[in-house]
């Protein structure tokens, strides 16, 4: 079939809209129209040149909702006609890490994944009989899409398309880093470094859990009232501090029983792990850094306690959490509405890169 989608054909290039060609699914693959994408700062990062594993000619876009059109030989899960959210780290809940209970990175499909391929090891897009790739197994940069049925969650059927897209990558990320990843306990004094479609949901998270002190750094004066507005108690600005680092130990009274660094930045990361509490506080590791960047500490930080982790899509197993965070949204536990600060059609996508590079959205989002 005939598909309209956003093809990224090189990097640092704007996104071009064209018809490509879509392969119809195969065995364990199911068609998805996708009707509504989120843009993720991971998307401009990748467009940029800076993911080590970018490949072009491709479709980006890993935050979707969208509704299964046809299903291939095998698939018992999903049906034609059931709502999904595609999901980048996939729940086979049969493979080593899947089956530990330790970790949410299931390794099913991941090395032909990161390739910008299907597990098969081809690609089901093409234009002008050129392969296109896939990206983070999702590809929600076109209108349809094909997905492996261990990545994608069966949702709700009254949960709008246009705001909870944004659960298949921003909102879990935030919102799960806190609950799943962190396991912050009510009373828990945060420190949240960057305020944007990530460090809201953090935020929100914080709130849901009973946080005590939820204080947001950023250099961009303009996501204080976005953070106030989600829960955050106190805001930094680094530019108005001197040592930011000590700035941030003496107004959590010592230092933070955690923090997440938002912002991909490596010499955040450290300020993150070294504003954190002697003996306990631990750092979480969300942002995406640049292709060659590393992180660096005094050892001793560690030795006197602080703990160093990651997450990837806030810890969350998807099949089985996401449609749980769709519930948390529906019932008002969550808010989603008022960070979704622009919808616009496919055509109109590369503003949401302008946008989001001008800090001027917190989310974009596309409604096909
Ligand atoms: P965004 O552009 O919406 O927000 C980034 C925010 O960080 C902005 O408000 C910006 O002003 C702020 N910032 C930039 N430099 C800063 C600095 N030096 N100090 C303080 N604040 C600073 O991006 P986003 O969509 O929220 O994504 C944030 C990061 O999270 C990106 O690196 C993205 O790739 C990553 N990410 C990771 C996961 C994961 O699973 N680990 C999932 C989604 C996104
Ligand atoms: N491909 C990059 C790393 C990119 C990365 O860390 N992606 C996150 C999700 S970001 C979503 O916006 C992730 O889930 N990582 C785990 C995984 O298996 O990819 C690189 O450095 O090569
Ligand atoms: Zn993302």
């Amino acid at each position: 079939m005939k598909t309209r989608a956003a093809v990224a054909f090189e990097p640092k290039k704007p996104l071009e809209i064209v018809e490509v060609d879509l392969e119809g699914p195969k065995a364990g693959e199911v068609l998805v129209e996708i009707m509504a994408t989120g843009i993720c700062h991971t998307d401009a990062y990748t467009l940029d040149g800076f993911d080590s594993e970018g490949i072009f000619p491709s479709i980006l876009g890993h935050e979707g909702a969208g509704i299964v059109r046809e299903v291939g030989a095998g698939v018992t899960s999903v049906k034609p006609g059931d709502h999904v959210i595609p999901l980048y780290t996939p729940e086979c809940r049969q493979c080593k890490s899947c089956l530990s209970r330790k970790t949410n990175l299931c390794t099913h499909i991941r090395a032909t994944q990161g390739k910008g391929l299907m597990p098969d090891g081809t690609s089901r897009f093409s234009y002008k009989g050129q392969t296109i790739f896939h990206y983070m197994g999702c590809s929600t940069f076109s209108n349809f899409t094909v997905l492996p049925e261990i990545a994608v969650a069966k949702i709700r059927e009254d949960a709008p398309f246009d705001t909870s897209c944004y659960i298949g990558c921003g909102v879990t990320t935030g919102v799960g880093s806190v609950i799943f990843s962190a396991k912050v306990e009510p009373g828990a004094n945060c420190v949240v470094f960057g305020l944007g479609g990530i460090g809201l949901n953090v935020i929100q998270g914080l709130r849901m859990v009973g946080a005590d002190k939820i204080v947001g750094v950023d250099i961009n004066p303009s996501k204080e009232e976005w953070g106030r507005r989600f829960g955050m108690t106190h805001f930094v600005n680094p530019k108005d501090v001197g040592d930011i680092v000590a700035h941030l130990v003496n107004l959590t009274g010592g230092g933070a029983d955690y923090s997440f660094d938002c912002t991909g930045n490596t010499t955040v990361m450290r300020q993150a792990l070294e504003c954190c509490h002697r003996g306990w506080g631990t750092s979480i590791v969300i942002g995406v850094a640049e292709a060659g960047k590393e992180i660096s500490t005094r050892p001793f930080q560690l030795v006197t306690g602080r703990v160093w982790k990651g997450s990837a899509f806030g810890g969350a197993r998807g099949r089985t959490d996401v449609p749980k965070i769709v519930d948390w949204y529906m019932e008002k536990k969550i808010e989603i509405d008022p960070m979704i600060t622009h919808r616009m059609p496919l055509e109109k996508i590369n503003d949401a890169f302008d946008l989001m590079h001008k800090g001027q959205s917190i989310r974009s989002v596309v409604v096909y």
